[in-house]
C-alpha cells in the first residue's frame, strides 16, 4: 500500500506521536481530563489529531493551485451525502492500523467511536451521494474543485417504524459539535431579497432589499493516494442585524430575535422530498441564497489575481448538479452587469462558456418550475434578467429556424399555459455549453423527450456521463474482508484503478480463491445478521440468499412489484412445502430499506404495506425460517455500508425509462451481488459490462412500455389472467395481511388493478418471477453463484466515479490537475 511520506503525517507510523497527540487534544481543546472523558470526548479528539494530518495537505494544495492559477471547478449542489468522516480520513491518510493501536493503548475502543459519530445527511438520496463520490473522485485525481451547498442545521430526517408506520424525527447532527468543520467568520457574504428594481439612465437598480449573511464552513476533502486535497464549503445562514434595534429599544425583545430566526431559517432545514416540487418558498430562497454567496466567493477569489474578468470563463467552471442551483446563471449575469460593469454581451459570452449541467430525471412531475409572480417578488431583478435572457434567445430561435409560434411556446424560459411558470431545466440548457445525462439510456432519451426541440436547437450541447461510485467509501471502506482478499491476489490498486478488477476473470475458476470470495461474502450476511439482531431482535440465517432492495421508497422503483413477489412466494411454500420442484425452498432472507418523503401517502402505504407482511410471515411457523422479511429503518450512507456487502441479489427493478442512472445498483455489483433488474438507467450498462449470463434481466423495454401504454395499458387484464397475482393482490385487498383493518390496503389494489397501474407492475410481474425463480435455482449450486458474483465484481472497473470525474474534466470542465509536491 501506498505510503505516503513528508513532513506533516510522520505520525502514520508513530504509535507514542499519535497518542501525544490525541492525549493534548482531549486536554487542551475538548478540555476534558481522559479519567472522565467520554466516547464522544475521545472521537473528537482522536477526529482533531487526525484532522491535523489532513491540513498541511491542504494548504499545499491550495498554494499550489493558487501558484498554477489553475482553472477551479465548482460543483454547486443542494445536497452533499457525505455520511460519516472519520473512517474515511484514516484510510486516505493510511492511518487505520497506526491509530486503532494508539487509542487501544489509551484504552479506547476505535470501534466504538467511529459508531458514535452521527452521518452528515445532507441530501435525499442518489442525486446527494453522487456529489459526495465527486467530490473524492475529484480530489484524488486532482482535479481542482471546489464543493459549494448549505450547511443544513437540520440534515434528512431520521425515520422511525412504530407500529408498521414510518414516523419523521428531526436530525440535529450538529448537536455534539461537528470537528471536521472550520467555520469561517471572515468569509462572509449578504444576500439580498425581495425589494425592488428601479431604472436610472439604463442602469437597474435593485432596491429596498431583505438581507441574510451566509457565513462559510469548510470541510476538507482529501484524495486518495494522492496529497492533493479539496474544499466543501457550506453557507449557514446569518441574521444580518442582530437584532431589530428599534423593536429592541422599545422594549419588545421577542419580536426583536424573531426576525433574527426568520433570516436564520434559511439554512435550517433539508427538504426531505425528492419527488413532488414542494414548490415552497423558503426553498426557493434556499436555492438563491447559496448560489449567491457561492458566485460572490468565487468571484471574490478569480479577483485576488486577475484584474479584469478577460481570463474568467478560462479559470472558472460551474457545475449545476439539477437544477437546484440555477438561479446561479442569472445571480451570475447580475453581478457581472450589475455589480462589475460589463455589457450584457461580454457577460452571457462568459456564462455560457462557464456553465454546465447535469439532469438527473425525465419525469415531468420532478422537473422544477417556479411561479412567475414568486420569483418577481423574492427576486424582482432576477425575474428581469430571466425574461431578458428569454427575449433574446426566442429573437435567435426566429433567426433560425423561421417564426414557428408552436416552437416559441415550447421553448420559451417561460411557460404561458395557466399560472405562468418559469423552467429552470430550460434556463440551464440556454445558458449552458454542456447538458449531460447520467446513464446512457438516460441520456438518450434526454434528447428525445423533455429536451428534444433543444437538442435539434444545440445538437453539440448534449452528452452522457454515466454516474459512479467512489471505490474507496464503497469497496475499501465498507467492505475490509472483500477488500483483503483482493489486495492478496490483485494488489492494493484497485483503490485508484479499478479497471484493474478485469484481472479477476482469471480468478473466477480458481477455487481457493471462490471459497475465500464465498467466505467473505459470509462474514458480512454475519455482521448484517449480527446488526439485525441486536437493533431489531430478529434473527437472521447467513446461509439464507439476502435479497435486497435499498432505496428511497417512491412508485417508480417498484418496491411493490418486490412485495408482490414476497407475497407469491408465501403463498407457494403455503401451498407446495415441497418446493417448486420437489427439493425444498431455497431460504430467502428479502431485506427493505427507505425513506418515503413524509407527504407521499402512496410511499407510506408501502412501508406499511412492508412491514405488515414482514409481521405475517416472520411468524409463520409453517414457513420453518425460509422466508424472512425485513424492514430496516432509518437507511442512512453509514448502514448503506453495512447492507451493501452482505446482499446476494440487488433489487434494481424500475419500470423502463424512469430510474435516470441509480448508484446503489453499482454499489451492490462491486460487492458481489448478482443484479435482477429492468433495462433502465445504469442496468443497462452494468448488463454490457458483466455479460448477460451473469445478470437477471426481467420486463418490458422503454420501447415496450411507451407501446403498451400507445395501445391503452389494462392491468386488469393481466390479474385476471395469472392466478398467482390475483391471489397476491386479493390478499392484500381481503386484509390478510391487516387482520385488524381490512380495508387498509384497498387503495394499493385499486391502484394497480383499477386505476391504470402507473407504473406497469402487473405487465412485468410473470417476469419478474420467472426471473426470480431463475435466481433460487443458480443459488442451489454455490460454485454457479459464486462464480457469477466474481465476474460482476470483475465487470464493475468502470463504475468508479474516478473515470465518471475523468470524463467530466476531460469533455466538459477542460481543467487541468494541480500538482501538488
Ligand atoms: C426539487 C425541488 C424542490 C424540492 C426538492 C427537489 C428535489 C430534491 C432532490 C428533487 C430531486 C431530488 C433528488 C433526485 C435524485 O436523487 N435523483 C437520482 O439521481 C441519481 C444520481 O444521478 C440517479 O442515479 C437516480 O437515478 C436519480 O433518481
Amino acid at each position: 500500500m501506498t505510503r505516503f511520506e513528508n513532513e506533516y503525517d510522520h505520525l502514520s507510523s508513530d504509535i507514542g506521536a499519535l497518542k501525544r497527540a490525541i492525549s493534548n487534544k482531549l486536554m487542551y481543546v475538548v478540555g476534558k481530563d481522559p479519567i472522565s472523558a467520554s466516547p464522544d470526548d475521545w472521537l473528537h479528539a482522536a477526529a482533531y489529531a487526525v484532522r491535523d494530518q489532513l491540513v498541511g495537505r491542504w494548504m499545499k494544495t491550495t498554494r499550489a493551485q493558487y501558484d498554477q492559477d489553475v482553472k477551479r471547478v465548482y460543483y454547486l449542489s443542494m445536497e452533499f451525502l457525505i455520511g460519516r468522516t472519520f473512517t474515511n480520513a484514516l484510510l486516505a491518510l493510511d492511518l487505520m492500523p497506526t491509530l486503532r493501536q494508539a487509542l487501544s493503548e489509551l484504552d479506547v475502543d476505535l470501534d466504538v467511536l467511529t459508531e458514535r459519530e452521527p452521518d452528515a445527511a445532507l441530501g435525499n438520496g442518489g442525486l446527494g451521494r453522487l456529489a459526495a463520490c465527486f467530490l473524492d473522485s475529484m480530489a484524488t485525481l486532482n482535479v481542482p474543485g471546489f464543493g459549494y451547498g448549505i450547511r443544513y442545521d437540520y440534515g434528512m430526517f431520521r425515520q422511525a417504524i412504530v407500529d408498521g408506520r414510518q414516523v419523521e424525527a428531526p436530525d440535529y447532527w450538529l448537536a455534539r459539535g461537528n470537528p471536521w468543520e472550520f467555520p469561517r467568520p471572515e468569509a462572509k457574504y449578504r444576500v439580498r431579497f425581495g425589494g425592488h428594481i428601479e431604472e436610472r439612465d439604463g442602469k437597474v437598480q435593485w432596491t429596498g432589499t431583505n438581507d441574510v449573511l451566509a457565513q462559510a464552513y469548510d470541510t476538507i476533502i482529501p484524495g486518495y493516494g494522492t496529497q492533493a486535497t479539496n474544499t466543501l464549503r457550506l453557507w449557514r445562514a446569518l441574521a444580518a442585524d442582530e437584532m431589530d434595534l428599534s423593536a429592541f429599544n422599545s422594549g419588545d425583545y421577542m419580536r426583536a430575535v424573531e426576525g433574527k430566526n426568520l433570516s436564520e431559517n434559511v439554512s435550517r432545514v433539508l427538504y426531505p422530498d425528492d419527488s413532488t416540487l414542494s414548490g415552497r418558498e423558503l426553498r426557493l430562497r434556499q436555492e438563491y441564497f447559496f448560489c449567491s454567496a457561492s458566485l460572490q466567493d468565487l468571484i471574490h477569489r478569480y479577483l485576488r489575481n486577475h484584474s479584469n474578468f478577460d481570463q474568467f470563463a478560462d479559470k472558472v467552471g460551474i457545475h449545476l448538479n439539477d437544477t437546484h442551483p440555477v438561479l446561479a446563471i442569472p445571480e451570475l449575469m447580475r453581478l457581472l452587469i450589475d455589480e462589475h460593469g460589463l455589457e450584457w454581451d461580454q457577460a452571457w459570452t462568459l456564462t455560457q462558456r462557464i456553465f454546465s449541467y447535469t439532469n438527473h430525471t425525465l419525469m415531468q412531475e420532478a422537473l422544477e418550475t417556479w411561479p412567475v409572480e414568486l420569483v418577481g417578488r423574492v427576486l424582482p431583478r432576477h425575474l428581469r434578467i430571466i425574461f431578458d435572457i428569454n427575449a433574446r434567445f426566442l429573437t435567435w430561435v426566429t433567426e433560425k429556424n423561421g417564426y414557428d409560434p408552436e416552437l416559441m411556446r415550447r421553448v420559451s424560459l417561460v411557460d404561458e399555459s395557466g399560472e405562468r411558470r418559469v423552467r429552470m431545466a430550460y434556463i440551464a440548457v440556454v445558458a449552458s455549453h454542456s447538458v449531460n445525462g447520467v446513464s446512457a439510456l438516460h441520456s438518450e432519451l434526454m434528447t428525445q423527450s423533455i429536451f428534444a426541440d433543444f437538442a435539434r436547437l444545440f445538437p453539440e450541447r448534449f452528452n452522457n456521463k454515466t454516474n459512479g461510485i467512489t471505490p474507496r467509501r464503497w469497496l475499501s471502506q465498507a467492505n475490509p474482508s472483500l477488500s483483503a482478499l483482493l489486495d492478496s491476489r490483485i494488489g492494493p490498486e484497485w483503490r485508484r484503478e479499478l479497471d484493474r478488477l478485469s484481472a479477476l476473470k482469471e480468478l473466477a475458476d480458481d477455487e481457493g480463491f471462490t471459497a475465500a470470495f464465498a467466505q467473505s461474502k459470509r462474514v458480512n450476511k454475519q455482521r448484517l445478521a449480527d446488526w439485525v439482531q441486536a437493533h431489531m431482535g430478529i434473527a437472521l440465517d447467513p446461509a439464507a440468499l439476502f435479497d435486497v432492495q435499498v432505496k428511497r421508497i417512491h412508485e417508480y422503483k417498484r418496491q411493490l412489484l418486490n412485495v408482490l413477489h414476497v407475497i407469491t412466494r408465501y403463498q407457494q411454500m403455503l401451498a407446495q412445502p415441497e418446493g417448486p420442484d420437489g427439493q425444498g425452498w431455497v431460504p430467502r432472507v428479502v431485506v427493505f430499506a427507505g425513506k418515503a418523503a413524509s407527504a407521499y401517502h402512496m410511499a407510506k402505504l408501502v412501508i406499511r404495506l412492508i412491514n405488515d407482511v414482514a409481521a405475517v410471515v416472520n411468524a409463520d411457523q409453517r414457513l420453518g425460517g425460509k422466508l424472512k422479511v425485513v424492514f430496516i429503518p432509518n437507511y442512512s450512507v453509514s448502514l448503506a455500508e453495512i447492507i451493501m456487502p452482505a446482499a446476494d441479489l440487488s433489487e434494481q427493478i424500475s419500470t423502463a425509462g424512469t430510474e435516470a442512472s441509480g448508484t446503489g445498483n453499482m454499489k451492490f455489483a462491486l460487492n458481489g451481488a448478482l443484479t435482477i433488474g429492468t433495462l433502465d438507467g445504469a442496468n443497462v450498462e452494468i448488463l454490457q459490462n458483466v455479460g448477460e449470463d451473469n445478470i437477471f434481466i426481467f420486463g418490458n423495454t422503454t420501447a415496450q412500455v411507451d407501446a403498451i401504454r400507445l395501445k391503452g395499458y389494462q392491468p386488469r387484464t393481466f390479474y385476471e389472467a395469472d392466478p398467482r397475482l390475483h391471489a397476491a393482490l386479493d390478499a392484500i385487498r381481503d386484509g390478510l395481511f391487516s387482520p385488524d383493518e381490512t380495508g387498509r390496503y384497498h387503495q394499493i389494489y385499486d391502484n394497480l388493478v383499477e386505476w391504470g397501474d402507473h407504473y406497469l407492475l402487473l405487465a412485468d410481474y410473470a417476469d419478474y418471477v420467472r426471473a426470480q425463480s431463475e435466481v433460487d435455482r443458480l443459488y442451489r449450486d454455490p460454485k454457479a453463484w459464486v462464480r457469477k458474483t466474481v465476474l460482476n465484481v470483475a465487470g464493475m472497473g468502470p463504475f468508479s466515479s474516478d473515470r465518471t470525474i475523468g470524463e467530466y474534466a476531460r469533455d466538459i470542465w477542460h481543467s487541468t490537475p494541480v500538482q501538488v509536491a
